[in-house]
């Protein structure tokens, strides 16, 4: 069957498009459509046309996976764009769904625009590194102004039916939006009235888009790493100063340019990566799940309290349990400031804090736990206390209910086992503030049963969080790459290096564009909670046994420096301004004098970002042949999900397979021979020498399950 057919309806020709799951346009798509387009062309006793989408909703973009083939062009799609637009009978759009990038485009060639209310609408290129690239900046100006334009290609964020009603985009809001869409054709098509072409008009706010682009200019100014925000700033200067012919050819010259930049590459691997880590390798996606109605926390702490608003957020109700009823209360005082702070905002209203607070009752009780689907547990992350705390679950929770543990580091098969029915346990890691960042990995024990985990993947789905399933490690994904940046952090700093001078190329887009370096990350997370574990690793007997394994965030932790809420860690802290601390620094000196490291004048820079990057990358490779990420994209995902590593990197795998395997492999044998290598912190992982030798790429390696 066809992709694209056209059926008649009366005296109305009906474009039909089926390309599941989202008909994305793909050039086989856009060859139905001509022909479609050909037969209404041909066919004069039809009065209108009516262009609509089956499945679950009208068009959601181009095919992004056809944008990785060296001859992909938009060209064939917008001529066809530009023949709907050109037919002297009425074309109307049926919209419904997420209308989004080539989706939006084509309804904007269209002649007019009706919508269900539940329609989203916007052109989210930009989270792609690319602009729209069908017409996308020279219709959409054209018709709802430049400043919305410029607001929806910027942003790439989807509106809703009505805002795009009220900006004109949308001309009529139906929940029977293929019925309005036909009424509509047939009214056009017998008032007479000419017919109104996106292309012929002038933008409603030509005299005033100056402002707006040069408002734009300077945001793309400040983030050059991101080249499709000039690019947007150009193409809206020409729909405004220049002919549509010509405008099209500024949007298809940039639009082509940036489609084979790094950064778009790097940005489209994630978008992938992203639904790729949804997959669980032997889970079926109708693999059984458990119903999850009610949802219970135990410890509401900083942690607990902002994962007990994911819940809320989404709906679900539930009861959460401290030890203590001052405990209790200082944990509903945080979700309260938190809320307070939402609506302050302006994100959600009072009514709505209200009723998400109203979801949650409290008790000191562990028993009241037993009525609940789900336990996540976020008491203190110390071994014992989790143990204890895994054997009162066990018994207090009903049958067939899920146990998680949120833990950073431990071992939740340790845990799973201690609660006496491993099958429902697994662990949750989320990352600070819980109800803000996106990540969630998901750790998988050795006895998680399948179910248990289909059902937490699904649930996180509809709590909005970006899961990746993590096994059993010290650190999981995430936190055990963290491990080896941050040991590399604090070696540099005992050679010499400063931590802003760390910071600086962890943070500088030239080098790597981190949102936050090393050190600043510890010291605002909190130095005691990072340096804790690592005393617990070590003193677990699993852990790195070289005296000077990451001595200084263990010294500063002994000495109560703990950050940002001491006011001194690396930096020291002047109105929660990092500043350089000289008592920091001469901590330094005196641990390199203790543990025999030289120090050295200056540290350059790209030894720097060598030395934070390399060792992860490397852990990268071992995680992968270890088994404990499913595939090299799910790290990406993490890193960049979770420890701010930008997006237009595509993550540290994607990052490593553009520096090239060889120049790494290398540069870890550099170093190996002139830092020595005691401790095999400089030990190439097999998989990453076997890949660089056979030139292939980490980011395409695949474990055979
Ligand atoms: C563009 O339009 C450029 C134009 O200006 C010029 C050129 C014409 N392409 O997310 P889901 C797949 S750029 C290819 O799990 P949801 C997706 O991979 C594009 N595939 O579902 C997945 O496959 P699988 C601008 C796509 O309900 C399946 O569909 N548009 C595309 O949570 C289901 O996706 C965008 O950037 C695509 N465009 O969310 C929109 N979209 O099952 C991107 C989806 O094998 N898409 N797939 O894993 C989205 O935002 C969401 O997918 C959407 C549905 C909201 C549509």
């Amino acid at each position: 069957m066809s992709k694209a057919e056209l059926h008649r309806d009366g005296r109305l020709g009906i474009l039909r498009i089926d390309n599941p799951p989202v008909n994305a346009i793909a050039p086989d798509l856009v060859t139905a459509m001509d022909a479609a387009l050909t037969a209404f062309e041909a066919d004069t006793s039809l009065a209108a046309l009516v262009i609509e989408c089956a499945g679950r909703t009208f068009v959601a973009g181009g095919d992004i996976a056809a944008f990785d083939d060296p001859s992909f062009s938009a060209g064939p799609f917008n001529a066809l764009l530009a023949r709907i637009e050109a037919s002297d009978r009425p074309v109307v759009a049926a919209l419904f769904g997420t209308v989004l990038g080539g989706g939006l485009e084509l309804a904007l060639a269209c002649h007019a625009r009706v919508a269900t209310p539940t329609t989203r609408l916007g052109l989210p290129e930009i989270t792609l590194g690319l602009i729209p690239g069908s017409l996308g900046t020279q219709r959409l100006p054209r018709l709802a102004g430049v400043a919305k334009a410029c607001e929806m290609i910027t942003s790439g964020k989807p509106i809703s039916a009505s805002a795009a009603a009220a900006a004109g985009i949308v001309d009529k809001l139906a929940e029977d939006h293929a019925l309005a869409a036909r009424e509509l054709a047939l009214h056009l098509a017998g008032s007479g009235a000419p017919i109104r072409r996106t292309r012929a008009l002038i933008a409603p706010d030509a005299d005033t888009a100056g402002a707006v682009i040069a408002e734009a200019r300077r945001a793309a100014q400040a983030r050059p790493w991101l080249p499709a925000l000039a690019a947007v700033a150009d193409c809206l200067a020409a729909s405004v100063q220049k002919s549509f012919p010509d405008g099209e050819g500024v949007e298809a010259r940039a639009f082509s340019d940036l489609v084979r930049t790094p950064q778009s590459r790097a940005m489209r691997h994630l978008f992938f990566a992203e639904r790729a880590a949804q997959k669980i390798p032997g889970l079926s996606r109708d693999a059984e799940r458990r119903t999850i109605s009610r949802v219970g926390i135990l410890g509401v702490g900083t942690m607990g309290a902002g994962i007990a608003m994911c819940f809320a957020n989404a709906g679900y109700p539930l009861h959460l349990v401290e030890t203590s009823q001052d405990g209790l209360d200082r944990g509903k005082g945080l979700i309260a400031a938190a809320y307070a702070s939402t609506v302050t905002r302006g994100l959600i209203s009072e009514d709505q804090a209200q009723a998400r607070i109203g979801l949650m009752t409290g008790s000191t009780d562990m028993a009241d736990l037993s009525d609940c689907d789900i336990v996540v547990e976020a008491v203190f992350e110390d071994m014992e206390l989790k143990l204890s705390v895994a054997r009162k679950l066990g018994a207090v929770c009903k049958l067939g209910a899920i146990i998680a543990t949120n833990t950073s580091t431990l071992d939740v098969d340790r845990i799973a086992r201690e609660t006496g029915r491993a099958g429902d346990v697994l662990g949750t890691h989320f990352f600070s503030p819980a109800h803000i960042m996106k990540l969630l990995e998901v750790v998988r024990g050795k006895d998680t049963a399948p179910e248990v985990l289909a059902t937490v993947m699904e649930l996180s789905r509809r709590i909005r969080k970006t899961a990746v399933v993590s096994g059993v490690c010290y650190g999981f994904i995430g936190n055990r790459m963290a491990e080896v940046y941050m040991r590399e952090s604090e070696a540099m700093q005992l050679e010499g290096a400063v931590p802003s001078q760390i910071d600086g190329v962890a943070e500088n887009p030239a080098f790597l564009g981190m949102a936050m370096g090393p050190s600043r990350m510890l010291d605002m997370a909190g130095v005691d909670v990072g340096a804790r574990t690592v005393v617990e690793w070590i003193k677990s007997g699993k852990g790195p046994q070289d005296p000077a394994y990451r001595i200084l965030a263990r010294t500063l932790y002994e000495h109560g420096q703990h950050g940002q809420k001491t006011g001194q860690g690396y930096y020291r802290y002047d109105n929660r301004k990092a500043v350089h601390s000289d008592d920091t620094q001469k901590l330094c000196r005196d641990l390199a004098q203790a543990h025999g490291v030289t120090r050295r004048a200056a540290i350059p820079d790209e030894e720097i970002l060598e030395r934070l990057l390399y060792p992860m990358i490397n852990e990268a490779a071992l995680i992968l042949e270890d088994g404990i990420a499913y595939r090299p994209g799910d790290i990406d995902i993490v890193w960049t999900a979770g420890y701010g590593f930008p997006a237009w990197r595509g993550g540290p795998v994607f990052m490593a397979d553009e520096i090239g395997l060889k120049t790494i492999v290398a540069r870890m044998d550099h170093y190996a021979a002139a830092l020595g290598n005691e401790h095999g912190y400089w030990t190439v992982a097999p998989l990453l020498r076997h890949l660089a030798e056979t030139n292939s790429r980490l980011s395409d390696w695949q474990r055979h399950i």
